[in-house]
Protein backbone atom coordinates (compact mmCIF):
# COMPACT_ATOMS: atom_id res chain seq x y z
CA UNK A 1 0.00 0.00 0.00
CA UNK A 2 1.97 3.03 -0.84
CA UNK A 3 0.90 6.60 0.56
CA UNK A 4 1.17 8.32 -3.09
CA UNK A 5 2.05 7.37 -6.53
CA UNK A 6 5.63 7.59 -7.47
CA UNK A 7 6.32 9.29 -10.53
CA UNK A 8 9.23 6.70 -11.91
CA UNK A 9 8.93 7.88 -15.98
CA UNK A 10 12.37 9.80 -15.89
CA UNK A 11 15.05 7.98 -13.52
CA UNK A 12 18.74 9.13 -12.81
CA UNK A 13 20.90 6.87 -11.68
CA UNK A 14 24.21 8.64 -11.07
CA UNK A 15 27.36 7.86 -11.75
CA UNK A 16 30.30 10.33 -10.94
CA UNK A 17 33.47 8.64 -13.81
CA UNK A 18 31.05 10.11 -15.88
CA UNK A 19 30.62 13.69 -15.41
CA UNK A 20 32.53 15.91 -18.16
CA UNK A 21 35.55 17.89 -17.42
CA UNK A 22 34.63 21.28 -15.74
CA UNK A 23 31.38 19.97 -14.51
CA UNK A 24 30.96 18.74 -11.32
CA UNK A 25 29.02 15.61 -10.17
CA UNK A 26 26.26 17.96 -7.47
CA UNK A 27 26.04 20.33 -10.60
CA UNK A 28 24.80 18.04 -12.84
CA UNK A 29 22.32 16.35 -10.80
CA UNK A 30 20.99 19.79 -10.26
CA UNK A 31 20.89 20.75 -13.84
CA UNK A 32 18.88 17.40 -14.42
CA UNK A 33 16.35 17.94 -11.63
CA UNK A 34 15.62 21.20 -13.26
CA UNK A 35 15.17 20.05 -16.28
CA UNK A 36 12.52 17.23 -14.80
CA UNK A 37 14.50 14.25 -13.45
CA UNK A 38 11.37 12.34 -11.44
CA UNK A 39 13.57 10.42 -9.18
CA UNK A 40 17.08 10.35 -8.38
CA UNK A 41 19.34 6.65 -7.10
CA UNK A 42 22.95 7.57 -6.24
CA UNK A 43 24.66 4.90 -7.12
CA UNK A 44 28.53 4.55 -5.58
CA UNK A 45 30.08 1.79 -5.94
CA UNK A 46 33.68 2.67 -5.14
CA UNK A 47 33.06 5.29 -2.14
CA UNK A 48 33.95 4.61 1.12
CA UNK A 49 31.48 5.51 3.73
CA UNK A 50 32.42 8.76 4.96
CA UNK A 51 32.13 10.23 1.96
CA UNK A 52 29.24 8.09 0.46
CA UNK A 53 26.98 9.66 3.57
CA UNK A 54 28.36 12.96 2.84
CA UNK A 55 27.59 12.73 -0.89
CA UNK A 56 23.94 11.62 0.24
CA UNK A 57 23.37 14.38 2.35
CA UNK A 58 24.51 17.33 -0.41
CA UNK A 59 22.61 15.11 -3.08
CA UNK A 60 19.62 14.72 -0.09
CA UNK A 61 19.11 18.41 -0.37
CA UNK A 62 19.33 18.75 -4.14
CA UNK A 63 16.21 16.27 -4.44
CA UNK A 64 14.20 17.80 -1.48
CA UNK A 65 14.55 20.81 -2.96
CA UNK A 66 12.90 19.68 -6.36
CA UNK A 67 10.27 17.40 -4.27
CA UNK A 68 12.27 14.35 -5.98
CA UNK A 69 12.51 11.38 -4.13
CA UNK A 70 16.33 10.22 -3.20
CA UNK A 71 17.22 6.52 -4.09
CA UNK A 72 20.71 5.03 -2.40
CA UNK A 73 21.83 2.12 -4.59
CA UNK A 74 22.93 -1.07 -2.18
CA UNK A 75 23.39 0.69 0.77
CA UNK A 76 20.95 0.70 3.31
CA UNK A 77 22.89 2.06 5.89
CA UNK A 78 23.82 5.34 3.91
CA UNK A 79 19.80 5.46 2.90
CA UNK A 80 18.93 5.29 6.71
CA UNK A 81 21.44 7.73 7.81
CA UNK A 82 20.40 10.82 5.59
CA UNK A 83 16.83 9.54 5.56
CA UNK A 84 16.50 8.78 1.98
CA UNK A 85 12.96 7.84 0.74
CA UNK A 86 14.28 4.32 -0.25
CA UNK A 87 16.86 2.12 -1.45
CA UNK A 88 17.85 0.17 -4.96
CA UNK A 89 18.92 -3.08 -3.97
CA UNK A 90 20.79 -5.98 -6.83
CA UNK A 91 20.34 -9.47 -6.84
CA UNK A 92 23.07 -9.80 -4.61
CA UNK A 93 22.92 -7.18 -2.61
CA UNK A 94 21.05 -7.72 0.56
CA UNK A 95 17.91 -10.01 -0.05
CA UNK A 96 14.73 -7.54 -0.09
CA UNK A 97 13.05 -9.70 2.65
CA UNK A 98 15.83 -8.22 5.28
CA UNK A 99 16.01 -4.80 3.48
CA UNK A 100 12.18 -4.79 3.89
CA UNK A 101 12.16 -5.31 7.66
CA UNK A 102 15.05 -3.31 8.04
CA UNK A 103 13.92 -0.08 6.11
CA UNK A 104 10.09 -1.04 7.26
CA UNK A 105 6.86 -0.41 5.35
CA UNK A 106 6.75 2.76 3.81
CA UNK A 107 10.68 3.41 2.46
CA UNK A 108 10.70 2.72 -1.19
CA UNK A 109 12.72 -0.57 -2.33
CA UNK A 110 13.53 -1.49 -5.92
CA UNK A 111 15.35 -4.53 -6.94
CA UNK A 112 17.34 -5.14 -10.06
CA UNK A 113 15.51 -7.74 -12.16
CA UNK A 114 17.23 -9.62 -15.71
CA UNK A 115 14.59 -12.56 -15.87
CA UNK A 116 11.12 -13.21 -15.24
CA UNK A 117 11.88 -15.26 -12.54
CA UNK A 118 13.46 -12.91 -10.30
CA UNK A 119 10.83 -10.81 -11.17
CA UNK A 120 8.35 -13.30 -9.75
CA UNK A 121 10.26 -12.83 -6.43
CA UNK A 122 10.86 -9.55 -6.18
CA UNK A 123 7.01 -8.94 -6.67
CA UNK A 124 6.23 -12.03 -4.28
CA UNK A 125 8.71 -10.14 -1.63
CA UNK A 126 7.10 -6.73 -1.40
CA UNK A 127 9.51 -5.20 -4.14
CA UNK A 128 8.12 -1.22 -4.87
CA UNK A 129 9.52 -1.36 -8.39
CA UNK A 130 11.72 -3.14 -10.35
CA UNK A 131 14.76 -1.87 -12.59
CA UNK A 132 14.32 -4.68 -15.57
CA UNK A 133 17.96 -4.44 -17.66
CA UNK A 134 20.34 -4.48 -19.30
CA UNK A 135 17.82 -3.80 -22.16
CA UNK A 136 21.18 -2.96 -24.51
CA UNK A 137 24.90 -3.23 -24.30
CA UNK A 138 26.40 0.06 -23.02
CA UNK A 139 29.49 1.40 -21.26
CA UNK A 140 28.56 2.17 -17.84
CA UNK A 141 28.48 -1.46 -16.87
CA UNK A 142 30.74 -3.48 -18.10
CA UNK A 143 29.71 -7.44 -16.95
CA UNK A 144 26.37 -7.29 -19.03
CA UNK A 145 26.48 -10.89 -20.50
CA UNK A 146 23.56 -10.76 -22.83
CA UNK A 147 21.31 -7.64 -23.16
CA UNK A 148 17.73 -8.63 -22.99
CA UNK A 149 16.53 -6.49 -25.97
CA UNK A 150 13.11 -4.71 -26.29
CA UNK A 151 11.20 -8.72 -27.00
CA UNK A 152 13.33 -9.90 -23.22
CA UNK A 153 12.15 -6.85 -21.31
CA UNK A 154 8.36 -7.35 -22.99
CA UNK A 155 8.96 -11.15 -21.99
CA UNK A 156 9.40 -9.76 -18.38
CA UNK A 157 6.44 -7.65 -18.05
CA UNK A 158 4.06 -10.31 -19.61
CA UNK A 159 5.26 -12.41 -17.21
CA UNK A 160 3.86 -9.66 -14.54
CA UNK A 161 0.75 -9.35 -15.70
CA UNK A 162 -1.14 -10.84 -13.25
CA UNK A 163 0.60 -8.83 -10.34
CA UNK A 164 2.35 -6.20 -11.87
CA UNK A 165 4.16 -3.54 -9.71
CA UNK A 166 5.77 -0.30 -11.20
CA UNK A 167 9.23 -1.20 -13.61
CA UNK A 168 11.30 0.77 -15.24
CA UNK A 169 13.71 0.10 -18.11
CA UNK A 170 17.78 0.29 -17.76
CA UNK A 171 20.47 -0.10 -19.65
CA UNK A 172 21.44 1.75 -23.08
CA UNK A 173 19.13 4.09 -22.96
CA UNK A 174 18.91 7.69 -24.56
CA UNK A 175 16.70 9.98 -26.68
CA UNK A 176 17.43 8.33 -29.95
CA UNK A 177 15.89 4.99 -28.37
CA UNK A 178 13.50 5.82 -25.61
CA UNK A 179 10.30 6.33 -27.90
CA UNK A 180 10.75 2.99 -29.43
CA UNK A 181 11.43 0.99 -26.15
CA UNK A 182 8.17 2.24 -24.32
CA UNK A 183 5.96 1.60 -26.65
CA UNK A 184 7.35 -1.20 -28.55
CA UNK A 185 7.56 -3.47 -24.59
CA UNK A 186 4.12 -2.53 -24.05
CA UNK A 187 2.25 -5.80 -23.59
CA UNK A 188 -1.29 -4.56 -24.08
CA UNK A 189 -1.77 -5.31 -20.57
CA UNK A 190 1.19 -3.66 -19.26
CA UNK A 191 4.07 -1.40 -19.73
CA UNK A 192 7.36 0.44 -18.33
CA UNK A 193 6.50 3.36 -15.89
CA UNK A 194 9.60 5.11 -17.13
CA UNK A 195 13.36 4.72 -17.87
CA UNK A 196 16.23 4.75 -15.58
CA UNK A 197 19.43 6.19 -17.71
CA UNK A 198 23.04 6.86 -16.78
CA UNK A 199 25.35 8.13 -19.01
CA UNK A 200 23.01 9.72 -21.02
CA UNK A 201 22.38 12.37 -18.60
CA UNK A 202 25.20 12.39 -16.21
CA UNK A 203 27.63 12.76 -19.44
CA UNK A 204 25.67 15.33 -21.04
CA UNK A 205 27.25 19.00 -21.75
CA UNK A 206 23.99 20.11 -20.27
CA UNK A 207 21.87 17.63 -18.44
CA UNK A 208 18.98 20.40 -18.34
CA UNK A 209 18.66 20.31 -22.30
CA UNK A 210 19.37 16.11 -22.37
CA UNK A 211 16.31 16.00 -19.54
CA UNK A 212 13.81 18.01 -21.03
CA UNK A 213 14.08 16.27 -24.38
CA UNK A 214 14.17 12.84 -22.69
CA UNK A 215 10.79 13.88 -20.64
CA UNK A 216 9.22 15.15 -23.57
CA UNK A 217 9.78 11.98 -25.05
CA UNK A 218 9.23 9.34 -22.45
CA UNK A 219 5.89 11.59 -21.67
CA UNK A 220 4.92 11.41 -25.06
CA UNK A 221 5.34 7.38 -25.22
CA UNK A 222 3.71 7.04 -22.12
CA UNK A 223 0.20 8.64 -23.32
CA UNK A 224 0.91 6.47 -26.38
CA UNK A 225 0.62 3.18 -24.46
CA UNK A 226 -2.02 4.74 -22.11
CA UNK A 227 -0.56 5.60 -19.00
CA UNK A 228 -2.74 8.26 -17.62
CA UNK A 229 -0.60 11.24 -16.08
CA UNK A 230 -4.01 11.06 -13.70
CA UNK A 231 -6.90 9.00 -12.80
CA UNK A 232 -9.76 10.39 -14.33
CA UNK A 233 -13.20 12.32 -12.76
CA UNK A 234 -15.35 9.31 -12.94
CA UNK A 235 -12.15 7.21 -11.36
CA UNK A 236 -12.11 9.39 -8.68
CA UNK A 237 -15.91 9.75 -8.18
CA UNK A 238 -16.34 6.24 -8.08
CA UNK A 239 -13.90 6.09 -5.48
CA UNK A 240 -15.72 8.69 -3.23
CA UNK A 241 -19.15 6.70 -3.25
CA UNK A 242 -17.07 3.61 -2.29
CA UNK A 243 -14.81 5.23 0.29
CA UNK A 244 -18.39 6.75 1.50
CA UNK A 245 -19.79 2.94 1.96
CA UNK A 246 -16.56 1.63 3.53
CA UNK A 247 -16.67 4.26 6.20
CA UNK A 248 -20.00 3.34 6.70
CA UNK A 249 -18.81 -0.44 7.43
CA UNK A 250 -15.81 -0.06 8.82
CA UNK A 251 -16.96 2.99 11.28
CA UNK A 252 -13.25 3.61 12.11
CA UNK A 253 -12.30 5.42 15.36
CA UNK A 254 -10.68 9.10 14.64
CA UNK A 255 -9.16 10.20 17.53
CA UNK A 256 -8.97 13.90 16.85
CA UNK A 257 -6.67 16.58 19.11
CA UNK A 258 -8.61 19.65 17.83
CA UNK A 259 -9.11 23.29 19.04
CA UNK A 260 -12.32 23.78 21.79
CA UNK A 261 -13.77 26.06 19.46
CA UNK A 262 -14.76 23.20 17.00
CA UNK A 263 -14.76 20.09 19.12
CA UNK A 264 -18.50 19.60 19.15
CA UNK A 265 -18.75 19.74 15.56
CA UNK A 266 -16.27 17.84 14.67
CA UNK A 267 -17.63 15.03 16.34
CA UNK A 268 -21.11 15.61 15.11
CA UNK A 269 -19.97 15.44 11.40
CA UNK A 270 -17.61 12.61 12.19
CA UNK A 271 -20.61 10.54 13.33
CA UNK A 272 -22.84 12.14 10.70
CA UNK A 273 -20.22 10.36 7.85
CA UNK A 274 -20.73 7.00 10.01
CA UNK A 275 -17.44 7.34 11.87
CA UNK A 276 -16.62 6.94 15.51
CA UNK A 277 -14.93 10.24 16.99
CA UNK A 278 -13.01 10.60 20.02
CA UNK A 279 -12.00 13.62 21.36
CA UNK A 280 -9.36 12.99 23.94
CA UNK A 281 -6.25 15.17 24.59
CA UNK A 282 -5.19 12.85 27.18
CA UNK A 283 -1.34 11.83 27.03
CA UNK A 284 -1.70 8.72 29.14
CA UNK A 285 -4.14 6.80 26.63
CA UNK A 286 -2.35 8.13 23.61
CA UNK A 287 -0.96 4.88 22.89
CA UNK A 288 -3.88 2.89 23.66
CA UNK A 289 -5.78 4.82 21.33
CA UNK A 290 -3.50 4.65 18.28
CA UNK A 291 -3.24 0.87 18.64
CA UNK A 292 -6.90 0.93 17.32
CA UNK A 293 -7.25 0.83 13.70
CA UNK A 294 -8.43 4.53 12.08
CA UNK A 295 -6.99 8.15 12.04
CA UNK A 296 -5.65 10.35 13.83
CA UNK A 297 -6.57 14.10 13.38
CA UNK A 298 -4.10 17.06 14.94
CA UNK A 299 -5.80 20.42 14.19
CA UNK A 300 -3.07 23.73 15.25
CA UNK A 301 -6.19 25.75 16.48
CA UNK A 302 -5.61 25.12 20.32
CA UNK A 303 -1.21 24.36 21.01
CA UNK A 304 -1.74 23.81 24.27
CA UNK A 305 0.38 20.14 24.23
CA UNK A 306 2.51 20.50 21.28
CA UNK A 307 4.35 17.67 22.46
CA UNK A 308 0.96 15.67 23.01
CA UNK A 309 0.19 15.82 19.58
CA UNK A 310 3.58 15.06 18.24
CA UNK A 311 3.60 11.95 20.23
CA UNK A 312 0.07 11.15 19.09
CA UNK A 313 0.79 11.42 15.54
CA UNK A 314 4.20 9.33 15.65
CA UNK A 315 2.25 6.61 17.71
CA UNK A 316 -0.08 6.73 14.99
CA UNK A 317 2.58 6.47 12.08
CA UNK A 318 3.66 3.16 14.07
CA UNK A 319 0.84 1.55 14.04
CA UNK A 320 0.12 2.83 10.34
CA UNK A 321 -2.89 5.20 10.59
CA UNK A 322 -3.51 7.62 8.34
CA UNK A 323 -2.41 11.38 10.80
CA UNK A 324 -4.41 14.43 9.02
CA UNK A 325 -2.95 17.87 10.16
CA UNK A 326 -5.16 20.97 10.03
CA UNK A 327 -2.62 23.46 9.98
CA UNK A 328 -4.92 26.10 11.74
CA UNK A 329 -3.21 29.64 11.36
CA UNK A 330 0.03 28.01 10.84
CA UNK A 331 1.74 31.00 9.56
CA UNK A 332 0.56 33.50 11.82
CA UNK A 333 2.72 33.88 14.85
CA UNK A 334 6.16 32.52 15.40
CA UNK A 335 5.05 29.86 17.20
CA UNK A 336 2.51 28.87 15.08
CA UNK A 337 5.23 28.62 12.34
CA UNK A 338 8.18 27.10 14.76
CA UNK A 339 5.02 24.99 15.82
CA UNK A 340 4.27 23.88 11.77
CA UNK A 341 7.85 23.03 11.17
CA UNK A 342 8.02 20.84 14.18
CA UNK A 343 5.17 18.76 12.69
CA UNK A 344 6.53 18.57 9.40
CA UNK A 345 10.12 16.87 10.71
CA UNK A 346 9.08 15.07 13.43
CA UNK A 347 5.79 13.90 12.26
CA UNK A 348 5.20 11.27 9.21
CA UNK A 349 2.02 12.86 8.47
CA UNK A 350 -0.27 11.31 5.34
CA UNK A 351 -2.58 14.95 5.04
CA UNK A 352 -2.00 17.75 5.32
CA UNK A 353 -5.79 20.32 4.91
CA UNK A 354 -5.80 23.80 5.18
CA UNK A 355 -7.25 27.12 3.74
CA UNK A 356 -5.87 29.11 0.75
CA UNK A 357 -3.69 31.24 3.17
CA UNK A 358 -2.48 28.31 5.34
CA UNK A 359 -1.03 26.10 2.15
CA UNK A 360 0.25 29.60 0.54
CA UNK A 361 1.99 30.38 3.47
CA UNK A 362 3.17 26.95 4.11
CA UNK A 363 4.87 26.71 0.47
CA UNK A 364 6.12 29.72 1.12
CA UNK A 365 4.37 31.14 -2.05
CA UNK A 366 3.87 34.90 -0.22
CA UNK A 367 0.60 33.42 1.35
CA UNK A 368 -0.20 35.00 4.52
CA UNK A 369 -2.49 33.09 7.70
CA UNK A 370 -3.81 36.06 9.17
CA UNK A 371 -5.38 34.53 12.39
CA UNK A 372 -7.24 31.74 11.13
CA UNK A 373 -9.55 33.16 8.17
CA UNK A 374 -8.42 32.85 4.40
CA UNK A 375 -7.00 35.30 2.13
CA UNK A 376 -6.90 33.41 -1.05
CA UNK A 377 -5.34 33.67 -4.45
CA UNK A 378 -6.93 33.91 -7.45
CA UNK A 379 -3.98 32.36 -9.66
CA UNK A 380 -5.00 28.76 -10.15
CA UNK A 381 -1.31 27.72 -11.10
CA UNK A 382 0.01 29.34 -7.85
CA UNK A 383 -2.15 27.33 -5.77
CA UNK A 384 -1.52 24.12 -8.36
CA UNK A 385 2.24 24.35 -7.70
CA UNK A 386 1.70 25.17 -3.95
CA UNK A 387 0.23 21.76 -3.26
CA UNK A 388 2.01 19.81 -5.41
CA UNK A 389 5.21 21.01 -4.69
CA UNK A 390 4.25 20.72 -0.95
CA UNK A 391 3.28 17.28 -1.25
CA UNK A 392 6.34 16.01 -3.12
CA UNK A 393 8.68 18.11 -0.61
CA UNK A 394 6.00 16.06 2.59
CA UNK A 395 5.32 13.00 1.04
CA UNK A 396 2.04 13.47 1.90
CA UNK A 397 -1.24 14.62 0.56
CA UNK A 398 -2.33 18.40 0.47
CA UNK A 399 -6.08 19.72 0.31
CA UNK A 400 -5.87 23.61 0.02
CA UNK A 401 -9.69 24.72 0.62
CA UNK A 402 -11.04 27.60 -0.61
CA UNK A 403 -13.64 29.02 -3.39
CA UNK A 404 -12.03 26.37 -5.38
CA UNK A 405 -10.60 23.69 -3.70
CA UNK A 406 -7.15 21.97 -4.90
CA UNK A 407 -5.49 18.50 -3.99
CA UNK A 408 -2.91 17.20 -4.67
CA UNK A 409 -0.46 13.82 -3.58
CA UNK A 410 2.73 15.81 -5.85
CA UNK A 411 1.77 13.65 -8.88
CA UNK A 412 -2.42 13.75 -9.46
CA UNK A 413 -3.72 17.61 -9.04
CA UNK A 414 -7.54 17.89 -8.73
CA UNK A 415 -9.75 20.90 -8.13
CA UNK A 416 -13.36 21.22 -7.26
CA UNK A 417 -15.99 23.74 -7.17
CA UNK A 418 -19.02 22.48 -4.90
CA UNK A 419 -19.33 24.55 -1.64
CA UNK A 420 -21.55 26.94 -0.89
CA UNK A 421 -20.92 30.45 0.14
CA UNK A 422 -22.36 30.19 3.96
CA UNK A 423 -19.77 27.22 4.43
CA UNK A 424 -17.15 29.82 5.81
CA UNK A 425 -19.69 32.05 7.69
CA UNK A 426 -19.55 29.24 10.82
CA UNK A 427 -16.78 28.96 12.58
CA UNK A 428 -14.98 25.89 11.70
CA UNK A 429 -15.77 24.25 8.75
CA UNK A 430 -12.51 24.03 7.05
CA UNK A 431 -11.68 22.17 10.48
CA UNK A 432 -14.59 20.02 9.72
CA UNK A 433 -13.32 19.33 6.31
CA UNK A 434 -10.39 17.61 7.95
CA UNK A 435 -12.55 15.99 10.13
CA UNK A 436 -14.11 14.48 7.46
CA UNK A 437 -10.97 13.66 5.47
CA UNK A 438 -9.77 11.79 8.34
CA UNK A 439 -12.49 9.47 8.51
CA UNK A 440 -12.12 9.30 4.72
CA UNK A 441 -8.34 8.40 5.04
CA UNK A 442 -8.92 5.86 8.16
CA UNK A 443 -11.77 3.73 6.26
CA UNK A 444 -9.56 4.01 3.13
CA UNK A 445 -5.80 3.45 2.94
CA UNK A 446 -4.85 2.18 -0.72
CA UNK A 447 -5.31 6.04 -1.98
CA UNK A 448 -4.98 8.97 -0.13
CA UNK A 449 -5.66 11.64 -2.53
CA UNK A 450 -9.14 9.97 -3.72
CA UNK A 451 -9.50 9.91 -0.26
CA UNK A 452 -9.16 13.10 0.37
CA UNK A 453 -10.81 14.50 -2.67
CA UNK A 454 -13.94 12.23 -1.37
CA UNK A 455 -14.06 13.68 1.47
CA UNK A 456 -13.64 17.52 0.55
CA UNK A 457 -16.16 16.63 -2.19
CA UNK A 458 -18.73 15.42 0.95
CA UNK A 459 -18.66 18.14 3.12
CA UNK A 460 -18.78 20.50 0.14
CA UNK A 461 -21.96 19.08 -1.89
CA UNK A 462 -23.75 18.59 1.68
CA UNK A 463 -23.13 22.08 2.28
CA UNK A 464 -24.81 23.22 -1.22
CA UNK A 465 -27.67 20.84 -0.46
CA UNK A 466 -27.89 22.10 3.04
CA UNK A 467 -27.93 25.76 2.11
CA UNK A 468 -30.84 25.20 -0.24
CA UNK A 469 -33.28 23.90 2.40
CA UNK A 470 -36.30 25.76 2.39
CA UNK A 471 -35.67 26.69 6.93
CA UNK A 472 -32.15 27.58 6.07
CA UNK A 473 -31.69 31.26 6.16
CA UNK A 474 -28.35 31.74 7.71
CA UNK A 475 -25.55 31.25 9.35
CA UNK A 476 -26.96 28.99 12.61
CA UNK A 477 -30.24 27.19 10.84
CA UNK A 478 -26.88 26.58 8.46
CA UNK A 479 -24.70 24.58 10.84
CA UNK A 480 -27.65 22.22 11.51
CA UNK A 481 -28.65 21.24 8.27
CA UNK A 482 -25.44 20.59 7.25
CA UNK A 483 -24.56 17.97 9.75
CA UNK A 484 -28.15 16.81 8.25
CA UNK A 485 -26.95 16.72 4.90
CA UNK A 486 -23.55 14.74 5.66
CA UNK A 487 -25.60 11.98 7.02
CA UNK A 488 -28.15 11.87 4.13
CA UNK A 489 -25.30 12.34 1.31
CA UNK A 490 -22.77 9.89 3.00
CA UNK A 491 -25.74 7.22 3.74
CA UNK A 492 -27.15 7.52 -0.50
CA UNK A 493 -23.46 8.09 -1.80
CA UNK A 494 -24.47 7.99 -4.75
CA UNK A 495 -25.58 11.46 -5.20
CA UNK A 496 -21.98 12.62 -4.94
CA UNK A 497 -21.80 11.19 -8.32
CA UNK A 498 -24.42 13.74 -9.78
CA UNK A 499 -23.56 16.91 -7.94
CA UNK A 500 -19.43 16.53 -7.88
CA UNK A 501 -18.19 19.92 -10.05
CA UNK A 502 -14.69 17.42 -9.88
CA UNK A 503 -11.99 18.88 -12.64
CA UNK A 504 -8.61 16.87 -13.00
CA UNK A 505 -5.30 19.37 -13.83
N1 LIG B 1 22.33 -1.29 -14.16
P1 LIG B 1 23.45 3.77 -19.19
S1 LIG B 1 22.62 -1.40 -16.68
C1 LIG B 1 23.47 0.79 -13.52
O1 LIG B 1 21.20 -4.01 -16.10
C2 LIG B 1 23.03 -0.16 -14.52
O2 LIG B 1 20.86 -3.63 -14.03
C3 LIG B 1 22.06 -2.06 -15.22
O3 LIG B 1 23.80 2.92 -17.89
C4 LIG B 1 21.33 -3.34 -15.11
O4 LIG B 1 22.14 4.46 -18.94
C5 LIG B 1 23.26 -0.06 -15.88
O5 LIG B 1 24.57 4.74 -19.26
C6 LIG B 1 23.97 1.03 -16.58
O6 LIG B 1 23.41 2.82 -20.31
C7 LIG B 1 23.07 1.86 -17.45
MG1 LIG C 1 23.91 -3.35 -6.51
Amino acid sequence: MSIKKTDYSLYLVTDRSLVPEGKTFLGQIERALEGGVTLVQLREKDTETGPFIDFAYKVKELTRKYGVPLIINDRLDVAQAVDAEGVHIGQDDMPLVQARQILGPKKIIGVSCNTAEEAFIAIRDGADYLGIGAVWFTSTKKNIKKPLEIEGLKGILKSMETNPIPTVAIGGIGASNACKLIEESDTGNIHLDGLAIVSAIMAAEDPKVACEELSTLIRKSLAVVGVKANDTVEDALKYAVQATKNIKTMTPMVHHITNYVVINDNANATLAVGASPIMSTNRQELKELAAVNGAMLLNMGTLNDVDTMILAAQENARNKNPVVLDPVGCGATTFRRETMQRFLTECDLTVIKGNAGEILSLAGLGGKSRGVDSIGNDNEQVMVDAVKLLAKQNNCVIGLTGATDYISDGVRVFAIENGDALLPMITGSGCMVSSVVACYAAANRDDYLLATVAGILTVTIASEIAAAREYVNGPGTFRAALIDELYNLTSSPELIMQKAKLRVI
